[in-house]
């Protein structure tokens, strides 16, 4: 299971850790072999290392583009060297073997992240550094493949732990390494192309991911997790700068996304607006002149379940905000900026984390969204409808007023956000009772109400804070029953996408109760 190291063949963009690699490899009488750029950087270190294009016998041709796509390289990378045919034909042919090969990839992704033009990017795409690579990792039971220079060391310790050979289980966790690497390079590539023909459809896109963290653990304790960042360069949770606290959970990161999408509806030159999260549902949302305002008048939605929550804001974080935010228990704060005294404030917090990202992500933007399943995986574009784009049809009687229009795109735009079956309660620009994840929307209906009541008595307030509120629907009624729980809770508003069988029965039934109700024509399921 040892191959002893006799022969290497380097071939890298990223030069780090190049030299002294190659000196080790040398100093244990390893002969290399090397392309252009790299045989230049280890010859320049006083290093004996033989040009490529010498072992083939053939110069590097058009720009590069052909340098080690030879037999005399790939013969040497696939041989199987105890198949006496194989041994036969590369003594025919003058071919020897590669024991260990170290390649990375010409920087496609770090090119297009880069904005480049299509000819830099396609220039950029690497097709010998592949070939190679995926050779030698076929070939593991003779070749060592390294695609990281974060191995170098791992494989000079195994020389070093056998006297000079590589062991069999270092090849082949390399050679797994070896083809996550071409696969997600191919990936970025597709991406990039699906990108450039401006094309969105899931089944023309794949993304590949790069690990960005491993988690402590899943969902439980006793499921392992990680975290990877897609490429896709959405602004939030993946892209966010930690400033402070404990590490973040798999729990956490998805709450937080939750959060930080949930407050990206709100466009921060027109108001502040603020998300409380719990279980990635929203249990708190309001806007506000300020985002103290908006916290406060969110808080008062549910402060039972506030506690331990992550907040989102749309605006930088100021100090008064800051300040009222760490009175209670919080997981994560998320915004796109903070002033400096709002970090100061919230440093106090040792384990609160606070994550800055710089921008927010566009809510109408494309993208997909994944979901696994046995034995397969969902992809979908995004929800990326917003309210302000929809046409809101009266159907009713009576037209909401001025005011139950506002807050009926409120409560639309809240419950985009929340597990079906989904009923929100609003006014005045905030919750005041979410209903979230019922397989019936009438219970969904009453929860909303009841946890009303509980703010209301929480709040110390004798007038119920559903009385006057508007009503937001993820999806249609299917019958009034789900309508007049809300109508029963105070509401005199309602919105909702319409379309169902029964919409006459409602529509009369709204009618009857002497309340506004419109049609949105979307529907905005989230399971
Ligand atoms: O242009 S290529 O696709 N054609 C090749 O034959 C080839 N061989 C190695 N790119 C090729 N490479 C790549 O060149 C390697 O994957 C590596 O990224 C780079 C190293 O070039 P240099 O040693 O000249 O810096």
């Amino acid at each position: 299971d040892h191959v002893a190291a006799r022969r290497a063949l380097l071939s890298v963009s990223d030069k780090a850790g190049l030299v002294d690699f190659a000196r080790a490899l040398a100093n244990r009488g390893v002969e290399l072999v090397s392309t252009g750029g790299t045989r230049k950087a280890i010859a320049d270190a006083g290093i004996a290392v033989i040009d490529v294009a010498e072992v083939t016998g053939f110069p590097e041709i058009m720009d590069g583009r052909v340098k080690t796509l030879h037999p005399k390289v790939h013969g040497g990378l696939l041989a199987v060297r105890d198949d006496p045919e194989h041994a036969a034909a590369m003594e025919e042919h003058g071919i020897s073997g590669f024991d260990i090969v170290a390649i990375n990839l010409y920087p496609f992704e770090k090119t297009v992240a880069g904005g480049a033009d299509a000819a830099t990017a396609i220039e950029n795409i690497d097709i010998g550094g592949p070939a190679m690579i995926r050779a030698a990792a076929k070939n593991h039971a003779y070749v060592a493949v390294l695609t990281d220079p974060a191995d170098y060391a791992d494989l000079l310790s195994a020389l070093e732990e056998t006297g000079g050979a590589t062991t069999k289980e270092l090849r082949t966790r390399l050679a797994a390494k070896a083809f996550q690497r071409t696969a997600a390079y191919d990936a970025a590539i597709t991406s990039w192309f699906a990108g450039h023909l401006n094309d969105a459809a899931p089944d023309r896109r794949i993304f590949a991911g790069t690990l960005a963290q491993t988690l402590r653990y899943g969902e439980n304790p006793h499921q392992s997790a990680a975290f990877y960042r897609t490429g896709d360069d959405r602004p939030g949770v993946a892209t966010a700068r930690q400033l402070q606290g404990k590490e973040l959970s798999y729990n956490n990161i998805n709450d937080t996304d939750a959060a930080y999408e949930l407050v990206a509806e709100f466009d921060p030159g027109r108001t502040a607006a603020v998300a409380i999260i719990k279980h990635a549902n929203p249990c708190g949302v309001a806007e506000g002149a300020t985002l103290l305002e908006a916290y406060e008048k969110a808080l008062r939605c549910d402060p039972v379940s506030a506690f331990g929550g992550i907040v989102a804001l749309n605006r930088t974080l100021d100090a008064e905000a800051a300040e009222k935010i760490v009175e209670i228990f919080t997981e994560v704060i998320i915004a796109p900026d903070a002033t400096d005294e709002a970090i100061e404030i919230v440093a106090k917090k040792k384990n609160l984390r606070l994550l800055l990202v710089g921008a927010l992500p566009e809510a109408r933007a494309a993208g997909l969204t994944f979901k696994s399943v046995a034995g397969g995986m969902l992809v979908q574009t995004r929800d990326n409808a917003v309210v302000d784009d929809l046409d809101l049809k009266t159907v009713t009687k009576r037209a909401p007023s001025d005011r139950e229009q506002s807050d009926l795109r409120f409560a639309f735009r809240i419950a985009k956000h929340v597990k079906s079956n989904t009923i929100v309660y609003v006014r005045d620009g905030a919750t005041v009772g979410i209903g979230a994840g019922q397989m019936s929307r009438v219970d969904s209906a009453r929860i909303a109400a009841r946890k009303a009541a509980d703010a209301t008595e929480a709040a110390g307030l004798d007038e119920l804070l559903t009385k006057g509120c508007v009503v937001a629907s993820d999806a249609f009624f299917p019958f009034a029953d789900g309508l007049m729980a809300a109508v029963e809770a105070g509401a005199t508003a309602v919105v909702q996408p319409g379309g169902s069988m029964r919409d006459d029965e409602v529509i009369k039934a709204a009618d009857e109760a002497g309340i506004a109700m419109v049609f949105t024509g979307v529907r905005h399921f989230r399971h």
